[in-house]
């Protein structure tokens, strides 16, 4: 059912910042392969080879949400709609990092849900109900026991980062309210296409969502969507509203039908297009290869700005090596003097002087272009360039 569309390599996991660089041989056995397949019944676009949660969820986990002023008013501007539109009682988020969303809402009003210690302990600190855990059945019951006004539930980039979706939606069923809603949002599989951003793919990204498989899934458990936003954020994603089938006070937006017709005519339901995609990907990869190659003959210094988990997948897919790539800059605390995971690239903690001496930047944060563009006019004014591989390799 589930047939190979895509091959990236041998990876190791992203977010695993090493400390000293190890050559690749060394840790051979903690590479993976990076395989994406589609299901055919399903519709659902995921990894073939699953790494266990606690392997990459633990208590060093360094992606933190307000790293970016872009995610910040997403957050704040999603609060006020929530907030207007559904009133909660009592808010549940699942996957709060460091908080980012929940910040905008009252203490007493929300349960935060973070199975990375780190994490969990900086909600914690600012005083917010936090279960530092795994999403799953066993902490629905616990939670339920606990509380039973939860009318909203909300998880964004999560979900999508747990093996056993039938789990994750059974245990939100356990919990919503008759008449509650689900908001989930991740990454569209069909702007993942269209931008050929197949760096969307890394051991986290279990699955990439669709309405189409969203739909799908959700239909199990008695839920259903009643409508769908297109957001900007994280190259492109979509934010699904969702509710109980035996609610019919809530109606049932055109957005939902649209979103579904964009994706059935794309062909988001033919195994064919995914073989497509996988052609245009190698292509993606031998065109960012020939740039930055073309530029270090030319004796150019290229260093790359956001060191992205999708950025891992790029690096190693293309076997970039700092005689390419000269080091990172990234402004997250604990990926500072550390290495993208596979590579002896370094990343340094962000400094603007550093830019100075800089001739290209390979954007490995892509999907905050427009706010680090906004941050970096001095270096593009001085004649500093950038480099993306999104929607396809070239030089601005
Ligand atoms: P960003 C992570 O993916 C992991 P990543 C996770 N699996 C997921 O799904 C998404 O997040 C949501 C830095 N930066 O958001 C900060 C600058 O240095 O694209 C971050 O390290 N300067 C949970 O890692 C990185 O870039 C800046 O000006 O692909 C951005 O990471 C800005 C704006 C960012 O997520």
């Amino acid at each position: 059912m589930n047939k190979k569309f895509l091959d990236l390599g041998y990876q190791p996991l992203a977010n695993k910042y090493l400390k000293k660089y190890r050559k690749l041989s060394v840790y051979r056995k903690e590479l993976y392969n990076l395989s994406v397949g589609f299901n055919t019944k399903t519709k659902l676009v995921s990894l073939l080879k699953k790494i266990p949660d606690k392997k990459m969820f633990d208590n060093t986990y360094p992606y933190k949400s307000s790293m970016s002023k872009t995610m910040i008013s997403s957050f704040k501007k999603l609060s006020i709609k929530i907030k207007k539109k559904f009133d909660p009682n009592l808010f549940l988020e699942i996957g709060s990092n460091d908080g980012a969303l929940i910040r905008n809402f009252n203490k007493n009003k929300v349960i935060c849900v973070e199975p990375c210690s780190n994490l969990a302990k900086i909600t914690k600190r600012i005083g917010y109900e936090t279960f530092n855990d795994y999403w799953g059945q066993k902490l629905a019951k616990k939670i339920k026991k606990k509380f039973n006004n939860i009318n909203v539930i909300y998880s964004a980039n999560t979900l999508t980062h747990i093996n056993d979706l039938n789990d994750v939606f059974k245990s939100i069923s356990l919990i919503l309210k008759n008449n509650g809603v689900l908001i989930i949002e991740d990454p569209s599989l069909l702007e993942c296409l269209k931008k050929a951003s197949y760096d969307q793919f890394y051991n986290e990204h279990i699955y990439i969502f669709s309405a189409l498989s969203v739909n799908k899934i959700i239909n199990k458990f008695g839920l259903e969507l009643f409508d769908i936003e297109k957001l900007n954020t994280h190259g492109g994603s979509l934010r699904y509203y969702i509710k109980r089938k035996v609610n019919n006070k809530i109606k049932i937006s055109i957005n939902v039908k649209k979103q579904l017709d964009l994706e059935i005519n794309f062909g988001l339901g033919r195994y064919k297009t995914y073989q497509k995609f996988s052609e245009t990907v190698a292509k993606s990869r031998k065109n960012l290869i020939r740039i930055v190659k073309e530029l270090k003959s030319k004796k150019q210094k290229i260093i790359g700005y956001g060191a992205t988990a999708k950025a891992c997948t790029i690096i190693n897919y293309c076997n970039f090596d700092n005689k390419i790539i000269d080091y990172f800059l990234d402004t997250t605390p604990d990926k500072k003097n550390r290495y993208i995971p596979g590579t002896n690239i370094k990343i340094l903690k962000y400094n603007k002087k550093l830019l100075n001496k800089v001739n290209y930047i390979f954007l490995g944060a892509w999907n905050f272009k427009s706010e680090i563009l906004k941050k970096e006019k001095l270096y593009i004014k001085k004649g500093g360039k950038f480099i993306t591989h999104v929607p396809s390799p070239k030089i601005f």
